[in-house]
């Protein structure tokens, strides 16, 4: 049987549009290897699963409803489809936002052990962005002490996660009218443990079994993760490590150097990231590199702590969540450490069958056969030194052929919302900002953040590509992040030079300031800047009174984590209406479904969306940003 599979013949170029990954699943097709795509065209997706058709939550079932029929049958506690979708849903935004906040507190920790001389290899390294983001949530800075302000920033912020009552800090940043909506529905979130421990209350067996409270609860949660624990992420990343400013970096597994000692970060926290930047650079270590014949140590990333650094330093990234086990077939990988969050299993066994040493790093997420080098904050150095030490060790003695896709994107990235402010920001041109004046005068129609993961089950990059480029051609301005913003790049979309590709207007702007249509803002977290770059929008005037009022919309194209949801949920809770490809784990004639997809934007907040095809998907979104600018009176 297995024998089979592996003459089994796949045509690659259905799996992907990203060259350097085709060529490499080739490759590992061609040395019997498998790799996800295969799995998943072996695997059909569950049918009643993908439709959220199902309940396990307790032993009198598992309960499964049925898809086309959704109202014939309910579970044996009597739970409805409604019921039992939204409680799936639910527990999907639970996952995602536990995740970012939990990434969100790891970054509160080490901000505390600075604050407190505790931790000597990292320092408060943005002054000016500490001061700013103290002050954003009523903290006195005036001709005050950094370490003091440190210490009231900490205390703030730790309300986060462990506040029981009242609101949590960013809701300063908040526009007055979103707000005012959150507090008329009740879902302001209190403090993140606090709402994902309700949600997770509420979603067992018997208790809440009303789709639209759950929904509630959803949004309050998914807020907590947006406007919470992805906001300090971003937040406390930038004071520690520099808030990113544009630069040109590159992108794609060319990237890779055969007579270096290539060593791959691939995961979530800058912290394992940046002191692995420190470690590569150690002089002794370049030494001990050179000792064994190889002409220096060469550092990439992947996925969203591979586009923080990126980002922030311009550390080349080597590709998206669907390239992470092709790039080892390479063969040229001697190290791949890995912290948290979307990391596949299967990247031991491809490892072990490239000789690629494989290290896990967090105490969180271990995984069986691989070898665990615990990182801590207090001296980070012991891991990330011995990570590189074990990667010299692979470099002498390269087990197999090493192959190299020379494909080299280079770019712009590092758009923060700070930056993006002053670049389209600014009091010199007309009466609110040239931002809010193109958007006005309609030289830019709308902005559309275009975001999250790359899934097998749709062709890798091709999705996200195609909607951007018939985005921007739209003269919609676009914003990204995460594994989106790398199958960007790879296109080539981050040059100054893509501003071609744009409309008239579009372009026009583009070549006033200088900047490609389409702009990079870093990791998943860093949504939260696209979430201030909205909440700045509507501060400066011109566009509505709330985020619901702009002219924005949101995309995941080709996700598939339960921290996509999350993230969906919270912007649709801010007000942006929000579209998902792939999939949507909901039956369309349900009642659970219409509240997502038009109940929300009846009560103030934005919407969902779904639509597989690109092209459809580009055109609901520009039809949204078009009925907002009409209601502005901004049309034509
Ligand atoms: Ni957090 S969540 S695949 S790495 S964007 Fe990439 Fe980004 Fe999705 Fe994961
Ligand atoms: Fe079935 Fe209800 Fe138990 Fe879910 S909670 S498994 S629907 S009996």
């Amino acid at each position: 049987m297995a024998e089979e599979k592996k003459k089994k013949e796949y045509n690659f170029r259905e799996f992907s549009t990203c060259e350097a990954t085709i060529q490499m699943l080739q490759k590992a097709a061609a040395d019997g290897v498998e790799t996800a795509f295969q799995r998943a065209a072996e695997m059909k997706a569950c049918p009643i699963g993908a439709d959220s058709a199902c309940c396990k939550h307790c032993a009198m079932g598992p309960c499964r409803l049925n898809s086309k029929d959704p109202y014939s049958k309910v579970g044996v506690c009597g739970a409805t489809i409604d019921t039992i979708a939204a409680r799936n849903f639910a527990r999907m935004v639970a996952s995602g936002c536990a995740a970012h906040t939990d990434h969100g507190m790891s970054m509160l920790d080490v901000f505390r052990e600075v604050v407190n001389g505790r931790i000597a290899d990292y320092k408060i390294k943005d002054e000016e962005k500490l001061r700013s983001v103290a002050a954003s949530i009523g903290i006195e800075v005036e001709g005050r002490e950094t370490m003091e302000i440190a210490k009231d920033l900490y205390e703030e912020l730790e309300r986060t996660y462990t506040q029981v009552d009242g609101e949590i800090p960013f809701v300063s940043r908040v526009p007055k009218k979103t707000l005012e909506t959150w507090r008329k529905h009740g879902v302001v979130p209190r403090g993140a443990m606090r709402e994902i421990m309700e949600i997770m209350h509420r979603s067992h067996m018997g208790v809440d079994q009303d789709y639209e409270n759950i929904v509630k609860q959803c949004s309050r949660t998914a807020l907590a993760d947006g406007w919470g624990g992805s906001m300090v992420a971003t937040e406390i990343s930038d004071i520690l490590f520099g808030t990113p400013k544009p630069l040109v970096a590159g992108v794609n597994m060319g990237f890779l150097k055969e007579d270096h000692v290539n060593i791959i970060v691939h995961g979530h926290e800058p912290n394992l990231f940046e002191s692995m930047i420190d470690s590569v650079n150690d002089p002794e270590l370049v030494a001990k590199a050179k000792e064994a014949g190889a002409a220096g140590i060469n550092l990439l990333g992947m996925c969203c702590s591979g586009a923080e650094v990126l980002s922030r330093h311009g550390v080349p990234h080597a590709g998206n969540f669907m390239s992470t086990e092709a790039v080892i077939a390479t063969g040229a990988v001697d190290a791949m450490a890995v912290d948290v969050q979307c990391i596949k299993q299967a990247l031991v066994q491809m490892s072990e069958c490239y000789g690629t040493k494989f290290f896990t790093t967090n105490p969180r997420a271990k995984i069986e056969g691989a070898q665990h080098v615990e990182f801590h904050e207090h001296e980070p150095r012991k891991c990330t030194n011995k990570v590189v030490e074990m990667a010299i060790e692979r470099f002498k003695n390269r087990p197999g052929r090493v192959v190299i896709p020379q494909r080299r994107d280079m770019g712009v990235h590092g758009f923060s919302h700070e930056y993006i402010n002053y670049m389209l920001g600014g009091t010199f041109r007309g009466s609110y900002t040239p931002l809010n004046d193109n958007i006005i005068n309609g030289r830019i129609r709308g902005v559309a953040g275009v975001v999250g993961c790359t899934n097998p089950r749709v062709k890798q990059d091709w999705v996200h590509v195609e909607l951007v480029k018939e985005l921007i051609k739209n003269n919609v301005l676009v914003v990204q992040t995460g594994c989106s913003q790398i199958a960007l790049a790879k296109a080539g979309l981050m040059k100054p030079d893509a501003a071609v590709l744009a409309g008239d207007g579009l372009a026009e702007v583009c070549e006033t300031v200088g900047m490609p249509p389409v702009l990079g803002c870093g990791s998943c977290v860093d949504n939260s800047r696209i979430l201030i770059a909205c909440a700045e929008m509507v501060r400066v005037g011109g566009l509505g009174e709330s985020i619901a009022d702009l002219p924005v919309a949101g995309a995941a194209p080709e996700w598939m984590s339960e921290k996509a949801i999350s993230i969906g949920q919270y912007f649709v809770a801010s007000g942006v209406f929000t579209v998902f490809g792939v999939t949507f784990p909901t039956i369309k004639e349900t009642k659970f479904h219409k509240l997502l997809f038009e109940g929300l934007e009846q009560m103030g907040f934005g919407k969902w969306g779904f639509a597989a095809d690109p092209y459809e998907m580009a055109r609901m979104m520009i039809d949204h940003i078009d009925k907002k600018r009409e209601a502005l009176g901004i049309m034509g």
